[in-house]
C-alpha cells in the first residue's frame, strides 16, 4: 500500500493555517488524489473551524483534548481512517500558539512507523501583520510581548515557511518580509502565497508534494521559561449557544452577531485585553452559513459568509483565542450575551461553555482542583 502523506501546518492564531489547508486540499483533490484534514484544538468539541471545513467539501475529522501533540496512537488512527477512506493526504494543524510538534508528531512517526508515513516539509503559516512584532521596528501591535518567542520558534521549527495573505500587503512590504525571513532563518526555504485569492498555493502544493522532511529535532525553546510565559499569557474560549426570538419573530442574524462580536470587543478594550482570533460559525438551513473572524480588538470583522436568510433561532458557536485571564473572556462573553438578548428579545440557552488559561486550576487531573484558604485559621 502506498505511503500516506502527512503534513503539518504550524503558525500564529489566525495567520491562516485553516484557510490553507482548505486552499491547498483543493489542489491536491485536482492534481495529486485526495486531501484531507484533521482539526486540531485544546479543549472538546465545538470547533468552528471543524464546523467550517465541513462546508468545504474536503474530508475533515477533529483531535480535541490536549493538542495532537500528546496523543499520537489517536492521531495514527485518524490518519489511517482518513487514508482508508480515500486520502492521498493528511494536513493537521496545531494550536495557533503552539510549538514542538516537529518532536513530538514527526519525530515519533519517524520513529515508531518508519514504513507507513511520508512526512512532507513542517509548514509555517505567517501573517505579515504579526510579523510586524518581530521585524527590526518591533511594532506595537496591542499583543503582550511573551507572543514575539511563539512567531520566532513557529518559524525555527519549520521545513518551509509561507508569507501568507500576500493580497493584504505591496510589492515592496513582500520583498522586505521574504528578505527578514530568509536573512533571520538562513536554512529554510520561503514561498509567498494569498490562501484567500488562491495565488501562489498551486506552487506552495507542488512544492510540499516533491520534499520530504528530515524530521530531525531543533532546538526552539520549547518548555524554556519564555516558552511558559507566552502559554501562560493565553486562554481558550468555546461556546455554543442556542438563541432565539421569544416570539418566534425571524430575525438578521447577520446584525446580532455583528452586535454580539462588537459587544465582546468592547469588553476587551475596556479591561486592556485582547483575542488575537475570535472565530463564530452559526448554520442556516441548507448551505447556508455566516463565518467571521476577528483577528484582534483593532481590526474590522472579517466576514467569509453571511447568512442569505433571516431566522427566528440559530445555534452559535465561537472560539476565541485571548491574551488576558480566562475570567475576564468569560465575562466578556457574557456580558455580549446579555447584550443581544435584551436589543433583540431573546432567549438564549447555553449549550457548551469551556473556558480556561493554559495554568488555570481544574483543568488537569480530572478537573480535580480545591483550595482551603488557611488565613482565618493563621489570624
Ligand atoms: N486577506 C487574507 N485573509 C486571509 C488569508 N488567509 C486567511 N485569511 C483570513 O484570516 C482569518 C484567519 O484565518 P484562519 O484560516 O481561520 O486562521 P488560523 O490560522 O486557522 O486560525 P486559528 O486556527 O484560530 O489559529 C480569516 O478571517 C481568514 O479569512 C489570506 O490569504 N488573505
Ligand atoms: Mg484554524
Amino acid at each position: 500500500m502506498a505511503k500516506t502523506k502527512y503534513v503539518i501546518v504550524s503558525g500564529f492564531l489566525g495567520s491562516g493555517k485553516t484557510t490553507t489547508m482548505i486552499a491547498m486540499g483543493r489542489v491536491i483533490n485536482k492534481k495529486y488524489g485526495k486531501g484531507a484534514i484533521i482539526a486540531n484544538d485544546l479543549g472538546a468539541k465545538n470547533l468552528v473551524d471543524a464546523d467550517y471545513t465541513r462546508t468545504a467539501d474536503i474530508d475533515i475529522t477533529e483531535i480535541t483534548g490536549d493538542c495532537i501533540c500528546y496523543v499520537n496512537e489517536d492521531l495514527v488512527a485518524h490518519i489511517d481512517r482518513l487514508a482508508n477512506a480515500g486520502a492521498d493526504v493528511v494536513m493537521s494543524d496545531i494550536p495557533g500558539c503552539g510549538i514542538g510538534a516537529l518532536d513530538h508528531v514527526y519525530i515519533q512517526l519517524k520513529e515508531k512507523y518508519p514504513e507507513k508515513y511520508d512526512l512532507l516539509p513542517f509548514t509555517c503559516v505567517v501573517d505579515p501583520v504579526r510579523l510586524r512584532m518581530i521585524l527590526p521596528e518591533r511594532e506595537d501591535i496591542n499583543l503582550p510581548e511573551e507572543m514575539r518567542f511563539l512567531l520566532d520558534a513557529q518559524m525555527a521549527e519549520a521545513d518551509l515557511i509561507i508569507l501568507n495573505k500576500i493580497d493584504l500587503i505591496g510589492e515592496d512590504e513582500i520583498r522586505r518580509d521574504v528578505d527578514f525571513i530568509k536573512k533571520a532563518y538562513p536554512e529554510i526555504p520561503v514561498m509567498t502565497m494569498s490562501a484567500r485569492t488562491g495565488e501562489g498555493v498551486e506552487e506552495v502544493v507542488d512544492y510540499l508534494m516533491a520534499h520530504t522532511s528530515p524530521a530531525e529535532h531543533r532546538e526552539i525553546g520549547y518548555g524554556s521559561d519564555e516558552f511558559n510565559a507566552a502559554e501562560e499569557k493565553m486562554c481558550w474560549y468555546n461556546r455554543r449557544f442556542f438563541a432565539e426570538e421569544r416570539d418566534g419573530k425571524n430575525l438578521d442574524f447577520n446584525q446580532v452577531i455583528e452586535d454580539f462580536i462588537e459587544a465582546i470587543r468592547d469588553e476587551l478594550i475596556a479591561t486592556k485585553s485582547n483575542a488575537p482570533h475570535l472565530k463564530l460559525f452559526a448554520a442556516g438551513e441548507g448551505e447556508d452559513f455566516i463565518k467571521c473572524s476577528l483577528l484582534g480588538v483593532d481590526y474590522d470583522i472579517e466576514y467569509e459568509r453571511t447568512l442569505d436568510q433571516k431566522y427566528s433561532g440559530i445555534a452559535i458557536v465561537v472560539n476565541a483565542r485571548a491574551t488576558c485571564p480566562s475570567e475576564i473572556m468569560g465575562d466578556a462573553v457574557d456580558e455580549a450575551v446579555d447584550a443581544i438578548k435584551a436589543k433583540y428579545n431573546l432567549k438564549c440557552r447555553i449549550i457548551f461553555t469551556e473556558c480556561f488559561g493554559f495554568a488555570d486550576e481544574g483543568r488537569r487531573n480530572g478537573g480535580r482542583a480545591s483550595r482551603y484558604d488557611t488565613l482565618e485559621e493563621k489570624e
